[in-house]
């Protein structure tokens, strides 16, 4: 009795509701993004990414030191972390990886799967297949 007497009152409240809580992960993630820009500087970024272009060139050492992550506290290595965690799953997937480049700069390319691969191998210590934030870190810092 009780319940049905709730039911009802609460249902289109809750659909609202939950529609609108997905948009959250997205809103968070954007605002993520936006402290990548005030965590490194743009001048950095530029030249980091400039520095890859070619295929096959990627050395993630070189581009963490370059963009100047090397530096950072363990705060701001969260938040970059965060930026490039797209789907918000806690981990740096491998085709989340693949894009990390537009994590930092939207003109970033795709790095090659021989590329994506090598940097996964190098981040993923506990061989899960993906980059959780201590190994990300570890790895800025190596
Ligand atoms: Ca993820
Ligand atoms: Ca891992």
């Amino acid at each position: 009795m009780r319940a049905s007497a709730f039911s009802p009152a609460c249902r289109f409240p809750y659909g609202r509701h939950s529609r609108r809580s997905l948009t959250v992960p997205g809103d968070a993630h954007r605002a993520a993004k936006m402290a990548m820009k005030d965590i490194l500087k743009a001048d950095d970024i530029k030249k980091a990414i400039d520095a890859f272009k070619a295929a096959d060139t990627f050395d993630h050492k070189k581009f963490f030191e370059m963009v100047g992550l090397k530096t950072k506290s363990a705060d701001d290595l969260k938040k970059v972390f965060l930026a490039l965690d797209v789907d918000n799953s806690g981990f740096i997937e491998e085709e989340e990886l693949k894009f990390v480049l537009k994590g930092f700069a939207t003109g970033g390319r795709d790095l090659t799967d021989k590329e994506t691969k090598a940097f996964l191998h190098a981040a993923d210590k506990d061989g899960d297949g993906k980059i959780g934030m201590e190994e990300f870190a570890a790895l800025v810092r190596e």
